[in-house]
Parts: C-alpha cells; structure tokens; sequence
C-alpha cells in the first residue's frame, strides 16, 4: 500500500464523512483527508450529516460535537439506533467528562481533540476504516455461512436491542449470613423491558451477535454502582462481569460509578466461560483489586475449567452454582462435593455462598455441610426496592 492511499484503491476510495460547522476547518480538514487518499463528503451539522448517510455508505465519520441544529453526540445517538458499525470518531476543541463518557457509552471509535495532528489523523482514519472493512467482511462471512444474520435481521435486532438498552433496570437480591442473620450485600441482575429479550441471557446473546457487550456492561455497571448508592449507603454490592469486560477499558477508570465504591463491590467472573478469551488475565485482576475490588468466581460446578480460574482469579468469594444447590438434600454426590468446597474455602479463608437456595430442606443441608452464607428465593427474590429478607 501506497503512504498517500492507505485504504484506497483506484475503483475503490474509502469515503469519509466530515462533519463540521467551522468553514475553514472543514475546508483544512477536507483537504488533509484528501491528501491522505481518501474521498471526503462533508456536512456542517449533524441534520445535513443524516441526509448524507441516508443516500451514501460511508467508511467513517470523522465529526465535532459542539454545531447548531444538531450536535455530533445527538448525531451518534441517532445512528446508534439504526447503524452499529460504521466508525465514528468524535473530534472535539472543548473536551468534557460528560461528553466523553456519552461517546464512549455511545461506542465512538476515538474521542479525539483538537489541534490533531496530521499522524494522528492519518492513523486514526486508518484504523477506523481496517476496523470497519473487517466488521463489513464478518458480516457478509456469517451471512455466507449461514449461521448469521442477513441485514434485515440485522438491523431488526439493533432496534431490538437499542430498545432493551433503553429500558434496561437493575434488579437486586440479597445474599445472608444465616448465623449473623445480616444482609451481608446484593447482587445486581440484568433486568429490561423489552419483550422481545426477556431474560438476561438473551440480552447478552444479542449484545454479543451484534458486537455490543462492551456497552452493556458499561451500562450495567454504571447503573448498579448509581443504584445501590441512592439505595444502601454500605453494603457489598456484587456485579457480573463477562469475561471479556476485564478487556474493557472504562472497568479501570477512576472516574466511572463503580470504580468510585470499589471497596464494597465484588466482580463476579463466572466460571462457565473460558478465561483465555482475554491475554493478561492476572494483570488486569491485580490492577483492579488495587482499586479496591475484589473478586468472586461464580458458578462454581457448573464450569469445565476445574481449577485454572482459580489459579488465575484467586479469588475473595466463591459461589456455588445453583445446580449444586438443586435438591442438594436428595444426593449424596452432591453433598460430598459441597462439603469439601467449605472446608477447601474455610482453609483458605474465602467467603462461600450457595446460589439459588430455594427451600427450607435445602438451607438445612447446606448449613450441615458447612454453608453459612446464602442467596435464593427462598430468602428473598430479586427487586427494587431492595427485597425484605425470610429468615424462615
Ligand atoms: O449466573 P448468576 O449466578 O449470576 O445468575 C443468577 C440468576 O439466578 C439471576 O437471574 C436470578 O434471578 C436467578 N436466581 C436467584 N435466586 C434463584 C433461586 O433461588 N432459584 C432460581 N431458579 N433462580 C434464582
Ligand atoms: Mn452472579
């Protein structure tokens, strides 16, 4: 590849969108990108931008935020809603926390600010158009082979999913110490409105087809940290992570919600998916128990994994996965494998809780076999408000 014509190719120019109120800096702007190979459009608000992208397809939008009519961050909203993958990199000259943290939730690219710099420009464009040339070629790939969307499908399930994110909720369920008869926390659990994804599963099913789990668990953890705070001013809050969110960026920033009440919020890392997905595993884990975190495996029994996950976790919290806890009373196998995860998790001073206790028969079992701290409908189901505790 030529230096002046990174992504283009005689027939084939990658197109960008330039949008920008500032005459002469989309001028400056229009003629750098040229420079660099590209074919630029350009539009002066985010209005004329839309009528752009309904008759064209573009490779990236390269847009400020602060314009009349409407701004680069109501721009990316909208197209949020119908497009997910075309790469937006917002260019900024009054950088904010606020309007940073919306792009990013929003899935910008690069939040960038001005003055740019020629290489800055030139590598971010790069990148943004490999990226989305690369979104492009799996999409027509999993079309091809069959197991994956058409563009009508597509486009059906990001408004599907748009709708969930915007009525999504954060329900909390308690988890006891029976001895102390305390709440000892409350975790927090996936909820929404939108029919057509009901459960959590499904949510993050679509999140995942649709390359999104980033911004749903941003949006889970923000929501749950900004809960709980207005709700209980101290007790642990427990929250899912998917593994690849220990990938994520903002899971490190001080400034976001949860980061600010790390000292009381345990990350749960469930056991059932494999933790090789993201490198560096322990960096990241030790990076975030600096803050302040700590960790828990969850679902412990129901994993392939055996013993890695803790060897890579070493987590403060194990919960039993509730198909262990299942009529727990009724098989031996059961019970001898519970009985020695208490002793194991006693000896090396972890906290354990048994998942999903549902009845009294169970919870008395469980207490014989060394269990003290528990979650379940049998004490409380998930809510707002924060659930009432059974004690039985
Ligand atoms: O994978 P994880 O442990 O995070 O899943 C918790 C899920 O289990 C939540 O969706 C919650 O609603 C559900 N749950 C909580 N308590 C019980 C219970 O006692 N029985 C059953 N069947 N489900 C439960
Ligand atoms: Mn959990």
């Amino acid at each position: 590849m030529s230096d002046h014509s990174a992504e283009s190719t005689a027939e084939n120019k990658a197109t960008v969108l330039l949008v920008e109120d500032n005459e002469e800096l989309r001028a400056g702007f229009e003629r750098l990108m040229a420079r660099l190979g590209y074919a630029v459009d350009t539009a002066p608000n985010g209005v004329a931008a839309l009528d752009r992208i309904a008759h064209r397809e573009y490779d990236a939008i390269l847009s400020d935020i602060a314009m009349p009519e409407m701004d680069g961050i109501q721009l990316l909203r909208k197209l949020r809603e119908r497009n997910g993958i075309i790469p937006f990199i917002v260019l900024t000259g009054e950088p904010t926390v606020t309007t940073a943290a919306q792009a990013l939730e929003l899935g910008a690219f690069r939040y960038l600010t001005k003055p740019l710099s020629y290489a800055d420009l030139k590598d971010t464009l790069h990148k943004a158009i490999c990226y989305h040339r690369v979104a492009r070629a799996k999409a027509s790939a999993a079309e091809l082979l069959g197991n994956g969307m058409g563009p009508g499908d597509r486009a059906t399930l990001e408004a599907t999913f748009a709708r969930a994110l915007g009525s999504l909720w954060v329900a909390f369920q308690p988890i006891v110490s029976l001895k102390k008869k305390v709440v000892l926390g409350y975790e927090a659990l996936l909820r929404s409105r939108e029919p057509a994804l009901p459960h959590p599963g499904a949510m993050l099913e679509a999140a995942e087809r649709l390359g999104q789990l980033d911004l749903l668990g941003r949006t889970i953890r923000r929501r749950a940290a900004t809960d709980m705070v207005s709700a209980h001013p101290s007790a642990l809050l427990f929250v899912n992570l998917h593994v690849r969110d220990l990938a994520d960026p903002t899971l490190l920033d001080p400034d976001e919600p949860l980061s600010k009440i790390a000292s009381r919020v345990v990350l749960e890392i469930t056991e059932r998916a494999a933790l090789d997905e993201v490198g560096d595993v322990r960096v990241r884990v030790a990076t975030l128990r600096q803050m302040g975190f700590r960790v828990a495996i969850d679902d412990l029994g129901a994993g392939y994994s055996g013993l890695a996950s803790f060897a890579q976790l070493e987590p403060e919290v194990v919960k039993l996965d509730m198909s262990l806890v299942r009529d727990v009373h009724q098989s031996a196998t059961k019970q001898k494998i519970v009985r020695s995860m208490a002793r194991l998790t006693d000896e090396m001073d972890l906290m354990v809780v048994a998942e999903g206790v549902e009845t009294r028969a169970e919870l008395d079992m469980l207490s014989s076999l060394g269990c003290d701290i528990f979650q379940g409908y049998y004490f409380a189901k998930p809510g707002p408000p924060l659930p009432s505790v059974n004690w039985g």
